[in-house]
């Protein structure tokens, strides 16, 4: 498909050719693009940028990284065809592991393919392929960790994940930071702190933003950690799309 450089909404559709040709080469789920056109859908109701609330989340979220013991990236396969090169900037930059976690079909040669797509984007070492360990409690594919990454985690950023496994990873006694674009989704509502936004501009902004926290002292880092109020922040962006929509003036189109 040619997508001529004038096309409105070329970038978008980009972004479909990269999940549609993930799921032809078996790197996405087959459900990959139901959750695409999910996020799609909330993207449009945030104007498709960051939610000037959602800054103090990603600010937030970069102070946990940095404070913790043993921070762990999660990435499937959505994730591993949009965002490749900007989530090894991210990783190397903290400094933390990827570890591939699937849901659907979790088969040793999906975790091959979504490994080779980090690899070739230049990471070092990606963790998760035919992983040893599980969390307690959860029984689906999710389930499974890397000993040298979630299980032994304090902090797991996770990006288009289900509800189920983010509250157990929390019941685990690890802190779980959630990139999602639907705010009313179980994930952001059961994770530690939640950033609704699209991991294509938030994983670049959380980059920058940890490095740029590198001049920070710990106990300033503690203190925007200690002070975060998910629940608070939620509610936030729902006022904030109910207020851009009430703003919204529909164009008139010939
Ligand atoms: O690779 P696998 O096997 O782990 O499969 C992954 C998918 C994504 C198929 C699986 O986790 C799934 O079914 O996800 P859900 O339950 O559809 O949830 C996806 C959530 O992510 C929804 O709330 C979407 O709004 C949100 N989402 C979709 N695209 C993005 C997004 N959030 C941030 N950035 C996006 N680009």
């Amino acid at each position: 498909m040619d997508i001529p450089d004038d096309h409105p909404r070329k970038q978008s559709l980009l972004y479909r050719k990269a999940i549609e040709e993930g799921v032809v080469d078996g790197i996405v789920a087959s459900a990959g693009p139901i959750a695409h056109g999910r996020g799609e859908a909330f993207d449009y109701l945030l104007g498709e940028q960051t939610p000037f609330v959602s800054m103090s989340a990603i600010t937030t979220a970069a102070a946990m990284l940095f404070l913790a013991k043993h921070p762990v990236i999660s990435v499937n396969g959505n994730a591993a065809v949009l965002v490749p090169r900007e989530l090894v900037a991210l990783s190397n930059a903290i400094p933390a592991p990827l570890e591939i976690n699937i849901f659907y079909g979790r088969t040793e040669d999906r975790e091959q393919k979504i490994a080779k797509v980090l690899y070739d984007a230049g990471a070092t070492k990606v963790l998760g392929v035919n992983p040893s360990e599980k969390i307690p409690l959860l029984t689906s594919a999710r389930a499974r960790v890397d000993k040298d990454g979630m299980a032994k985690a304090d902090v797991v950023l996770v990006m288009l994940e289900d509800g189920d496994r983010t509250e157990y990873l929390v019941q685990a006694g690890k802190k779980v930071i959630a990139v999602d674009l639907n705010p009313l989704s179980r994930t952001p509502q059961k994770a530690s702190l939640a950033i609704v936004d699209n991991i294509v501009r938030c994983i670049p902004m959380l980059t920058e933003v940890v490095i740029q926290l590198r001049q920070s002292t710990t106990p300033e880092l503690q203190a925007l950690v200690d002070a975060w109020d998910n629940k608070s922040y939620l509610q936030s962006v729902l006022h904030f799309i109910a207020d851009r929509l009430h703003a919204t003036e529909l164009q008139h189109v010939e």
